[in-house]
């Protein structure tokens, strides 16, 4: 078996290993056991949610996933697609007076669609934690599981304005990092890939938690989807 061979033949292993609980099927993901986040045309595709509204109360209620997957995530899947679609009509009417303002668009709408997608699934509704090689890589980078819990919670909370918490899957230093992320696209490293990602917009959590975001963060630490974590490491590993 050759290295493309393998790839792809553990890429397969991974996308029927990295489903979540319920209702999610192969279909969301592609081949290479990435979220499948684009339609065959290219554009981009709002899944539904991998479980019931009402699945992570009372960590998180109901309303507010409802709102937050359909208007703001779904909010993102349209403007993503209107930038592309602007940007193909300025090249193809090769006037790019303004393709500028679409390509930092696009960067902004997309990276939210990555990143929602992803939250969604590394979600669950009981304590669980992190195991296995998941475990080691933590233990390795950070030390421990506690103190990677300590720091990506520090990371989270302190977010000027809206934004996320990450834990990433670095391949050029073949490490785990946590990223602060402003909006969706700001202060990444190039080449990371999120594995785990906490929204701290205040669209996440305003309604339960009013002006509480560190609640908000400590509950949301409460109902990791470690495993899911752990299948979006195999994956990240094996892609590079
Ligand atoms: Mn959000």
């Amino acid at each position: 078996m050759n290295r493309k061979q393998f790839l792809s033949a553990s890429a397969i292993l991974s996308a029927s290993a990295i489903l979540p609980n319920q209702s999610v099927v192969a279909q969301n993901y592609s081949a290479n056991g990435l979220d499948k986040l684009t339609d065959a045309k290219g554009d981009f595709l709002h899944l539904p949610l991998p479980y019931n509204k009402n699945f992570l109360e009372p960590y998180m209620d109901e309303e507010t996933v409802y709102l937050h997957h359909t208007f703001h995530h779904g909010g993102a899947v349209k403007g993503a697609n209107k930038d592309l679609q602007m940007i193909r009509k300025a090249m193809d009417e090769n006037n790019l007076e303004t393709v500028d303002y679409w390509t930092k668009k696009l960067s902004y709408h997309f990276s939210s669609h990555v990143l929602h997608t992803i939250f969604w699934t590394n979600l669950t509704n009981k304590k669980n934690e992190p195991t296995g090689e998941l475990l080691k890589r933590i233990e390795k980078d950070f030390g421990s599981y506690d103190k990677l819990k300590a720091y990506l919670s520090k990371t989270s909370k302190d977010v000027d304005g809206n934004g996320w918490g990450i834990l990433g899957y670095q391949p050029y230093s073949d490490k785990l990092v946590i990223l602060q992320c402003e909006n969706h696209e700001k202060l990444t490293q190039w080449g990371v890939i999120p594995i785990l990602v906490i929204d701290v917009w205040e669209h996440s959590y305003y309604l339960k938690y009013k002006n509480k975001r560190n609640d908000f963060v400590d509950a949301m630490l409460n109902i990791i989807n470690w495993d899911n974590v752990a299948e979006r490491l195999n994956v990240a590993t094996k892609l590079v």
